[in-house]
Parts: structure tokens; C-alpha cells; sequence
């Protein structure tokens, strides 16, 4: 169900993304196009509480996905609260990434460090929208070639939220250059070439909430990680 919805949504989502991001339009489309495929993780989630609820139906913790249009005053702002356990970065597989099947393994390597993700999704950005997210490097000689390149193909977009979020997020990359980057981080492990570096991540508080604005418009959702306990002491 939710290959097919993806399709189905990448097939539309450069018209809908082009409008969200044009000068004139507010995000109402760039926000139901991914409500979909929200509405489907939530879906999914829905489904798995049910089988848990039957395999365990004296279980009294048993919890529900909750609809993200439910928020409430209490929920961060989208960039979540840098310093704190909601602190959020935003983390991108790049058009390389996705081509050579890599966003499962980017994903798993967040998750299994105990992040939250709280946001997903796959968007074809518009040249327009690369051009946005790459702002601070408009004057450096490979901008064009770089925005060109991330405009080439869908992208996946994630908001992963927790403590030190920004700068562990950063390390687990590995450095800009991946001939630089460490063994056992992602582009150490899966990169060779600077410009197919395979990923994103925001550099800085500053750069999460521009990032995290910008492909979010729509918002995140706010829910509870029930094995935080485990995570955090
Ligand atoms: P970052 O992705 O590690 O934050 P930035 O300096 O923000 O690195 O640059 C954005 C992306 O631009 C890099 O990930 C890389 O793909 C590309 N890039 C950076 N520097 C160069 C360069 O000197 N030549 C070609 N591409 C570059
Ligand atoms: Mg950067």
C-alpha cells in the first residue's frame, strides 16, 4: 500500500511541490500531497496496533496512532527545540541515494541509534526548490551543477528528532567529502565522489528550522516514542 501511494504521488508531486514553493502559493498542495503518504504510515501504524491489541488483549498500554491533525498547543513547532530531546535536524537520501538503494540502511541507522522519526516522505524537488535548500552556497562555482543534480530525481525527506539530533546527525553522515569520511559513517561507507555524496543533513539549529520550513510545510508528526525510557536515562 504504501509503494503504491508513493507512485502515486511522485507521479504528481513536481506540479504540487512547484506550487507550494512558488512566490504567490501558500503549501496547501505540497501538504495534502504528503498527508498521503502520512495518512498511510498512519494507516500502517493503525493496522499494527490492532494485531497488537489481538495478540495481547489484556495489555492496558496498548496505544493508537494518533491523527497529526490533532495537535495540540504543547507540540513543538516543526524544527522541534534545539538543545532539547525534541531537537530535529533534517536528514535527506539524494537522488544518488535513492538510485542506488540506499534509504532503507540510512533510515535503520537513525532508528537503531534510538531517533525518532517524525517526518517522511519522497518529493521530486523542482530546480526552484533545490535552489531554496541550497541558498547559502548560491555563490560557490558548483551551485548550479549541485542544484541541477538534486532537482534530478526524488529525494526522501525526514525529520529525525532527539537529543544532540543536529550535530550527531552530522557525524553519522561523515564529512562533506566522503574520500574524508570516516568507515562506519554513511558516505565513509557508501560515497566516493563529493557531488554523490548520497545525503543531507542540516548543519546548524538555523539550517534545521530553513530546511525543516521549507520541505514540512505541512508539519510533522507529534508522537510518542513509548521505549524512550530505554533511550534516555
Ligand atoms: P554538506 O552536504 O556536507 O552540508 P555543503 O558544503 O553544504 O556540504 O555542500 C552541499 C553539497 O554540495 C555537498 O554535500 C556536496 O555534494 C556538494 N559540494 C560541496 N562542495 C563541493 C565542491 O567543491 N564541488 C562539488 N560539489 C560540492
Ligand atoms: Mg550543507
Amino acid at each position: 500500500m504504501f509503494t503504491r501511494t508513493t507512485l502515486r504521488t511522485f507521479r504528481t508531486s513536481r506540479s504540487h511541490v512547484t506550487r507550494a514553493f512558488s512566490a504567490s502559493a501558500t503549501p496547501i498542495a505540497a501538504a495534502s500531497n504528503s498527508r498521503l503518504i502520512n495518512a498511510t504510515l498512519f494507516a500502517a501504524a493503525g493496522v499494527a496496533a490492532a494485531v497488537l491489541a489481538g495478540a495481547s488483549s489484556s495489555s492496558a498500554s496498548t496505544t493508537t496512532a494518533r491523527c497529526d491533525a490533532a495537535a495540540t498547543a504543547a507540540d513543538p513547532p516543526v524544527y522541534g527545540r534545539p538543545g532539547t530531546n525534541q531537537e530535529r535536524t533534517f536528514i535527506a537520501v539524494k537522488p544518488d541515494g535513492v538510485q542506488r538503494g540506499l534509504i532503507g540502511d540510512i533510515i535503520a541507522r537513525f532508528e537503531k541509534r534510538g531517533y525518532k522519526l517524525v517526518g517522511l516522505k519522497m518529493v521530486w524537488p523542482t530546480l526552484h526548490m533545490a535552489e531554496e535548500h541550497y541558498a547559502d552556497l548560491r555563490k560557490k562555482p558548483f551551485y548550479p551543477g549541485l542544484t541541477k543534480f538534486f532537482s534530478s530525481g526524488p529525494i526522501v525527506c525526514m525529520c529525525w528528532e532527539g537529543k544532540d539530533a543536529i550535530k550527531q546527525g552530522r557525524q553519522m553522515l561523515g564529512e562533506t567529502q566522503p574520500l574524508a569520511s570516516k568507515p562506519g559513517s554513511i558516505r565513509g561507507d557508501y560515497s566516493i565522489d563529493l557531488g554523490r555524496n548520497i545525503c543531507h543533513g542540516s548543519d546548524s539549529p538555523e539550517g534545521a528550522e530553513h530546511e525543516l520550513t521549507m520541505w514540512f510545510p505541512e508539519g510533522v508528526s507529534n508522537w510518542a516514542k513509548t521505549v524512550d525510557s530505554h533511550v534516555y536515562e
